[in-house]
């Protein structure tokens, strides 16, 4: 009898940690490969989520737009120093003083996703990003009185990356589980989309947009990172580490990134999950650069990129019976509100994020 218990008890326990069809079984949406599969499984996800970026700081700190309209554009040095560097900047003179100001960026994501574990050993997982960024900016005459000339907006969307990437199950017991991630993310957008501005001479033209309003930067990146998950009553503490390193590049590429994911979920019943995420992002600045990206605006400069961010995320899972099949499905939601960050340079401040998924077990 007490040996009957007892399997009953580690069966009962290990349905609970591998625990696919329970809320708490998966992670906050916002992470990727937080959770491996059994033998056979195959799985796919959407993601999509919305941030909004408005206000801009330097070094970290609050920053008016007077102030920015101050700061010395880098562009200038590199257009006097030729007479006319290129063709397309002919019909823009370049302003000694940063001229154009980022009031507003918008970028949304779509993210498909599929995993299948060949063994229990090994999950195999694929994703494409599709992206789509908007931005609104203020445009001010480049000398004398520095009016204020008006507004125009530029965007681009693309099917930004793809990557592929293994999960290897270290250890997986009743009340813990680790496992690594490897994989590789090829940035497949374009990177020299062009757009229209209003310049500080109060002319439309056509430019190479600046390096934060690209689709992607070409590179090839190496992932790693480990991820443990920790069941302790019925409460779930994660741990994720993650590198983003490039490995390939063109002429210039977003910067390598570290990223520490610490969550704690519990749950209301089988069926819905809460989860409290911190999250920190420390980002390099650009490598490289584009000799056509030159604009009297901060985003133009490869220095005003990276940093530091700490997010907190509040999230829910909820199991749903959307799609017929032999495994419900999972409907996610995440709200991620930075709570301090120290951009380097001259950046747009960040909003806050939210993230809706919808998950499948076939
Ligand atoms: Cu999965």
């Amino acid at each position: 009898m007490v040996r009957l218990l007892l399997l009953l008890s580690i069966l009962l326990f290990s349905i609970n940690i591998s625990a696919m069809s329970t809320a708490i079984g998966h992670g906050p949406i916002g992470l990727m490969a937080d959770h491996f599969h059994k033998k056979g499984e195959w799985m796919i996800s959407l993601r999509v989520s919305n941030m909004e970026m408005k206000k801009n700081t330097l070094d970290g700190k609050n920053i008016s737009d007077i102030e920015v309209l101050n700061q010395p554009n880098p562009s200038f040095k590199m257009s006097s120093m030729n007479d006319m560097p290129m063709m397309e900047m002919s019909s823009m003179k370049m302003p000694k003083n940063l001229s154009v100001i980022p009031r507003k960026m918008t970028m949304r994501m779509i993210m498909l996703g599929a995993m299948y574990a060949p063994s229990d050993k090994i999950t195999l997982m694929g994703m494409a990003m599709f992206n789509e960024k908007e931005m609104e900016l203020d445009t001010y005459r480049g000398m004398m009185n520095r009016n204020y000339l008006g507004s125009f907006e530029t965007s681009s969307s693309d099917l930004s990356k793809i990557s592929l990437s293994a999960l290897f199950n270290l250890h997986e017991s009743e009340s813990s589980r680790w496992h690594l991630i490897g994989g590789l993310e090829k940035s497949i957008g374009e990177n020299t989309k062009k757009g229209m501005v209003l310049t500080p001479m109060n002319t439309n033209t056509s430019i190479t947009l600046p390096y934060g309003m690209q689709p992607s930067d070409k590179a090839l990146r190496l992932l790693t990172g480990v991820t443990n998950v920790t069941k302790i009553n019925n409460f779930v503490l994660g741990n994720q580490i993650f590198f983003r390193k490039s490995i390939e590049e063109e002429d210039w590429n977003f910067g390598d990134e570290f990223e520490y994911n610490l969550w704690f979920q519990g749950s209301f019943n089988d069926n819905i999950s809460y989860s409290l995420r911190l999250n920190y992002l420390d980002t390099d600045s650009i490598n490289g650069k584009n000799e056509n990206i030159m604009a009297p605006v901060q985003t133009a400069n490869p220095r005003n990129y990276g940093g530091e961010i700490l997010n907190i995320g509040i999230g829910f899972n909820f199991i749903t019976n959307f799609l017929p099949g032999k495994h419900s499905d999972r409907l996610a939601i995440e709200y991620i509100i930075p709570i301090d960050q120290d951009k380097s340079g001259l950046q747009m401040k960040n909003e806050a994020k939210f993230i809706i998924g919808f998950q499948k077990s076939l």
